[in-house]
């Protein structure tokens, strides 16, 4: 029976169809799913689907920004839900956020957003296309313990170390420390760009940026 609603939750986006999407989404929360899961194992089996078959050239770009609004439909729908289940009230550290300049994709960088807020980090999501030197600013005024960039483009990854590298000019790089994450980004580019902390997944963002601010 979950499995069944986890494959129409991934046809749906792969078909673009945002209502279903959304009919989909109020239906697994009124039975009790965890809205991680519908996301984690539904929604995003399709979007990646769609991204494969663009890479093939099977789908195109119509295909894809379909399905990115029946993802984002879908999302909406559980983020509120994610949101009133955090448990931890403490704050942990202020984190400024943004997907880098260059890139308008935000669904990947909005759920590590709501996990971070959820946990009880204080969140500044600067949206996309987030040019470098605003996210330096905005860490700088409001005293943030980390800037977190989300790049899903292998043309914009390379500018989070632009974001280190300004960092590192306004003498502020032993105070911010850098979270990078996204479709292309590894462990090894986090390590080559020297930033402080890498997770490929919104669950594992919020580790990491426990753990960062603990080894100081
Ligand atoms: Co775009 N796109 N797209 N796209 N798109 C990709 C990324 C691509 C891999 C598709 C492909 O070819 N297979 C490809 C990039 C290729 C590359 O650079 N290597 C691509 C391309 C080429 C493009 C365009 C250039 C297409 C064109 O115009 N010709 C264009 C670029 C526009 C731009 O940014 N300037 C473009 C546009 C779009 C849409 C607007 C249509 C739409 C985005 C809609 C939106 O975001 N509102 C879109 C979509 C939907 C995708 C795919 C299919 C799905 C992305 C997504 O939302 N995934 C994507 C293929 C794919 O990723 N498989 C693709 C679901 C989301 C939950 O996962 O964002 O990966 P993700 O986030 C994860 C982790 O990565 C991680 O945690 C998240 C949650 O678990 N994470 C972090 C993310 N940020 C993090 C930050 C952290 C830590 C973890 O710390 C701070």
């Amino acid at each position: 029976m979950t499995d069944q609603i986890f494959k129409k939750m991934a046809q749906s986006i792969i078909d673009g169809e945002s209502e279903i999407a959304v009919e989909l989404a109020i239906k697994a929360l009124a039975e009790g799913m965890d809205p991680l899961d519908a996301i984690n194992k539904g929604f995003v089996l399709g979007v990646e689907h769609v991204g494969n078959m663009f890479s093939c050239g099977d789908a195109f770009l119509p295909e894809l920004v379909m399905a990115g609004e029946a993802m984002k439909a879908a999302v909406s729908v559980l983020e509120p839900e994610m949101a009133k289940q955090g448990t931890e009230r403490k704050s942990l550290g202020t984190v400024v956020l943004g997907t880098i300049e260059g890139d308008i994709h935000d669904i990947g960088k909005t759920l590590v957003g709501t996990m971070l807020s959820t946990a009880g980090f204080k969140v500044f999501d600067l949206g996309v296309d987030v040019p470098i030197m605003t996210l330096v600013e905005k860490a700088r005024q409001e005293n943030a313990d980390i800037i977190g960039i989300s790049s899903l483009l292998t043309t914009t990854m390379v500018k989070q170390r632009d974001v280190i590298e300004a960092l590192d000019d306004l003498g502020l790089r032993g105070k911010v420390k850098v979270l990078v994450g996204g479709a292309p980004v590894t462990r090894s580019w986090a390590e080559e760009i020297g930033a402080d902390g890498y997770s490929e997944d919104a669950v594992g963002a919020v580790e990491v940026a426990k753990e960062i601010l603990q080894a100081d």
